[in-house]
């Protein structure tokens, strides 16, 4: 199973070899680059915004992003020109990006129906009743990063369940640099409901977002991906306002059981590798010769790829392909790499799929292309990456409600519950605690 017949460089391992566990995690390990110099000018951005305001914004603004802006005004993009965005559209994009939106919208309208969205409360015998309200956040700001970055479909994937959770207000904030607007990312915003767009980015927007300015109104929540700067900005906000997650590169990762067509599963592979240099694409398979015949479909097909050279690098610094012994084990090595998207290319995909605990998005069966999940088959491509899917999972409409505790205790209840916290407040050297459900005891 040599790679030297190979053009393209890619990993070749064996899950039998000795040193195969420390080879995968070498292969895995990612972190985000801790730059010192980010770090400070983050700091001195987050700073200056805070203390003057849409002055501060104006200035970081027309000097990174090369404009020459008098005002904030300038910056504001108002629902007329979204919709003119919409309007300039060839039809046929404009209808994929509209059927795309109500997949998305579907899916997540279910998602808040099943998804306790309702709250629950029940009552107690003395006719106590407890339970959980659960509200939306109020406003929330969508960040969308510019030039090659920026997707329509993630201005989809974003404000959707934002507003299906029933945000009042979504404020979108993507940067253009050189003053170059995207009109598909304006359209996509026009049909997905954002109520403002200011085009402002990087940890400027952030903490325009984050602090309120004169001009942006402050959020509670701030969501999406961006560059070093804006990562750094929304892990410095946090716990001022809320924040969804740090994206880091794409990932795939194919489980194959050596049925799917291999010109099938390296265009899956190119998928995510053509995002980014740093983006992973591993597939697993128990049979050396379909891995071969992908390998020789790799060198085929790439290159015919427009983005040839990103796929190229990707898949020589992150991606392989791995021989495993069955795809029981092809189950527990991907448990193992807790995948972003993680494809099932097999017969009987379900009862391998049952074996799966960590995966941000599961792709059942040959049919299930990652892509279709990336656009449209409706559920959330906001996904975590880097490992994080063993303890956390697709952005979805929860992460723009939040819960109350409901408590309202009945006369006999205060009785029973006021001498167990009494009793506890004491303990805990807390005598107001202790006087205020002793004074509702009947003596
Ligand atoms: N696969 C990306 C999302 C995306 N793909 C947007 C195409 N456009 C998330 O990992
Ligand atoms: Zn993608």
């Amino acid at each position: 199973m040599s790679s030297q017949r190979y053009e393209t460089q890619l990993s070749r391992l064996d899950s039998s070899a000795p040193d195969f566990a420390p080879t995968l995690r070498q292969l895995l390990a990612f972190e985000a680059s801790e730059d010192a110099a980010i770090d400070a000018s983050v700091v001195e951005i987050l700073q200056a915004v805070r203390t003057r305001g849409d002055a501060a914004v104006l200035e970081f603004t027309n000097r990174f992003d090369r404009l020459t802006a008098q005002s904030m005004s300038a910056l504001q993009i108002d629902a007329q020109e979204l919709q003119v965005a919409l309007a300039s559209l060839p039809s046929e994009r404009r209808q994929a990006l509209e059927a795309a939106a109500a997949r998305v919208r579907a899916y997540h309208e279910v998602q808040k129906r099943e998804c306790g969205s309702a709250g629950f409360s029940y009552t107690e015998a003395d006719g106590t009743v407890l339970g959980q309200n659960v509200t939306p956040l109020d406003r929330v700001g969508i960040y969308v990063p510019g030039g090659k970055a920026a997707y329509p479909s993630s201005v989809l994937m974003n404000a959707i369940p934002a507003k299906v959770a029933g945000v009042q207000e979504i404020i979108m904030v993507v940067p253009t640099p050189d003053g170059v607007r995207n009109p598909l990312v304006l359209a996509a915003a026009a049909i997905a409901g954002v109520d403002k767009v200011i085009t402002i980015g990087g940890a400027q927007a952030v903490a325009a977002l984050a602090y309120g300015t004169e001009s942006v109104p402050q959020v509670d929540k701030i969501v999406g991906p961006g560059n070093a700067y804006v990562a750094n900005a929304k892990r410095r906000v946090f716990g001022t306002v809320g924040i969804d997650m740090i994206a880091g590169p794409s990932e795939i990762l194919v489980l194959c059981d050596g049925t799917t067509d291999p010109d099938w599963v390296a265009m899956d592979l190119f998928s995510q590798a053509e995002h980014d240099e740093l983006a992973q694409s591993i597939l697993l398979c128990p049979d050396a010769d379909y891995l071969d015949r992908v390998h020789a479909s790799i060198d085929r097909l790439i290159a015919t790829m427009p983005r040839a050279d990103i796929i190229r690098t990707s898949l020589r610094d992150r991606g392989a392909l791995i021989k495993v012994r069955d795809m029981q084990e092809a189950c527990a090595i991907a448990n193992e790499i807790a995948a972003e998207h993680l494809e099932i290319s097999a017969v009987e995909p379900r009862q391998w799929a049952e074996q799966i605990r960590h995966a941000g998005a599961m792709f059942l069966g040959r049919f299930s292309s990652e892509s279709l999940g990336d656009y449209c088959a409706g559920p959330n491509h906001v996904l975590p990456t880097s490992r994080t899917a063993r303890f956390s999972s697709p952005l979805g409409v929860y992460d723009f409600q939040k819960r109350s505790s409901m408590i309202e205790v009945s006369e006999t209840g205060a009785q029973s519950l006021g001498k167990i916290a009494a009793e506890l407040a004491y303990g805990e050297g807390l005598p107001a605690h202790a006087r205020s459900a002793e004074l509702r005891l009947k003596s």
